[in-house]
């Protein structure tokens, strides 16, 4: 067994980013998360590219989205995402505004979460096909709010946002080495 199946809690985060080197800050992100204490990647979805969504006076994102294994408590988890948000130089300036790199905790295990910094599942993730998309690939068939699978999720929002895959998690390519 390897050391990551025994960490207790599964958790699956988003990445975007819309600035400068978009491939490098998700590689570099990605990297820094495999690199946590107490957590160990387990799936990596491919790179898509997505219209802005929000504030859309902006440039394209790259978005993809991850699954982790960690004995980290969710509120410390969110503590070293936003820590890497900030070593990636992210400035809050604009509210759903341009980043380097933005992470979002979307699900931990099976729970609800409300504190005043962290609220799980993520409160804006089933109206976002940047986000539901690229989780659907590593989580087929996860049930959502109301029981209802991802699926269901994904094709109410067919149309109303672009989201292409940009490059695929395969073989050589760009993550590959996180092959799970
Ligand atoms: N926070 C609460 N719950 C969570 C959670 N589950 N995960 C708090 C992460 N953070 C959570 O976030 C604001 C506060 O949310 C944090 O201090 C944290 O305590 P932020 O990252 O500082 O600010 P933000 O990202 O500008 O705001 P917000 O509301 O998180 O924006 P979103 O919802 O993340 O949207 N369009 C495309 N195509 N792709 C994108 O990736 N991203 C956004 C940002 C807008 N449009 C986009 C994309
Ligand atoms: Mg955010």
């Amino acid at each position: 067994m390897d050391a990551g199946s025994q960490l207790r809690n599964i958790a699956y985060l988003s990445i975007g980013s819309n600035i400068d080197d978009r491939e490098e800050h998700l590689k570099q992100a990605v990297k820094r998360i495999g690199d946590l204490e107490l957590v160990s990647i387990d799936q990596v979805s491919s790179v898509y590219e997505t219209e802005p969504v929000g504030y859309t006076e902006q440039g394209p994102f790259l978005n993809m989205a991850i699954k982790i294994r960690t004995d980290l408590s969710a509120e410390s988890l969110l503590q070293k995402t936003q820590e890497i948000e900030n070593s990636g130089g992210r400035k809050r300036e604009i509210r759903w505004g341009p980043r380097t790199i933005d992470l979002d905790i979307l699900l931990f295990n099976e729970e609800n979460i409300t504190l005043e910094q962290l609220t799980v599942p993520h409160p804006r993730m089933l109206e976002r096909a940047f986000v539901l998309i690229p989780l659907q690939e590593i989580a087929p068939g996860i049930e959502l709010s109301n029981g209802k699978p991802i699926e269901q999720y994904i094709e109410e929002l067919t149309g109303k946002e672009g989201v292409h895959k940009w490059k695929s998690f395969c073989g050589e390519d760009v993550f590959g080495h996180f092959e799970s």
